[in-house]
């Protein structure tokens, strides 16, 4: 058991080791196109971590969320690249995700390592250093900042706040990760990287991609010419 969860550990160190590119997607967000299909094409393209986010008024529940996840994880797991449950804590230890993102107004980060243990993934969704000091004090193991740009995405997002916050709280936090979220594109995402983030969250512009591994390469880009 100890090695397992050691292992677990060791993996969930090197998960921001290199500039990451992290798919967020509902099946919402998937036009044109079937959700599993896009997800395998963004898994093949050389996404570094996936969350499922399954909102709106369509979104799949129950039987049919969960099988539908269930799909997403095993496309993961074949593609080595871990797999999050957004706000579902329950889902998540149902079907043996690698870890969950919560934001505000969810289970709070500590009750959510009490659930899910250490060897998990857990990721907040922050708008102040307030809320950041209180996740780092929780076990977060990155925090999502946001929105950077004006979004499409999230009905109820709150007004952009720019790269200011990224770089604020990952220079506070230099040991936690800190991914940017919000209307991140390969032609904006310099001045999140540049900013101190260790990641770019984005939905629209890969799920909407015309050619989402080109689109992953170039988010790969961006990251290169940070400095
Ligand atoms: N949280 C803050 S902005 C956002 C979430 C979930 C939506 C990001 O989507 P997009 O399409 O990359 O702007
Ligand atoms: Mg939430």
């Amino acid at each position: 058991m100890q090695h397992i969860i050691n292992s677990a550990l060791r993996r969930k160190c090197s998960l921001f080791s290199k500039p990451a590119i992290y798919f967020i997607m509902g099946t919402a967000n998937v036009k044109g196109k079937e959700p599993l299909v896009l997800l395998e094409q963004a898994l093949l393209g050389g996404i570094s971590l996936f969350q499922l986010r399954e909102k709106g008024p369509f979104a799949l529940k129950g039987d049919a969320l969960r099988r539908f996840a269930l799909e997403c994880k095993k496309l993961c797991n074949t593609h080595r690249v871990p797999f999050i449950v957004n706000d579902d804590v329950e889902l998540a230890c149902m079907i043996g995700a690698d870890g969950v993102h919560v934001g505000q107004e969810d289970l709070d980060c500590a009750s959510v390592r009490s659930r899910i243990g250490e060897g998990k993934i857990i990721g907040v969704s922050v708008h102040s250093m307030e809320e950041a000091k209180i996740a780092v004090k929780e076990g977060a193991d990155y925090l999502g900042v946001g929105p950077v740009y004006e979004t499409q995405s999230k009905h109820d997002a709150k007004a952009p706040a720019g790269v200011n916050r990224i770089m604020e709280i990952s220079q506070l936090f230099s040991e936690i990760p800190v991914v940017g979220i919000g209307g991140i594109t390969p032609d904006n995402a310099r001045a999140v990287w540049k900013a101190g983030a260790a990641g770019v969250a984005v939905i629209s512009a890969l799920a909407e991609a015309k050619d989402i591994a080109m689109q992953i390469n170039k988010f790969k880009a961006s990251s290169e010419r940070r400095r």
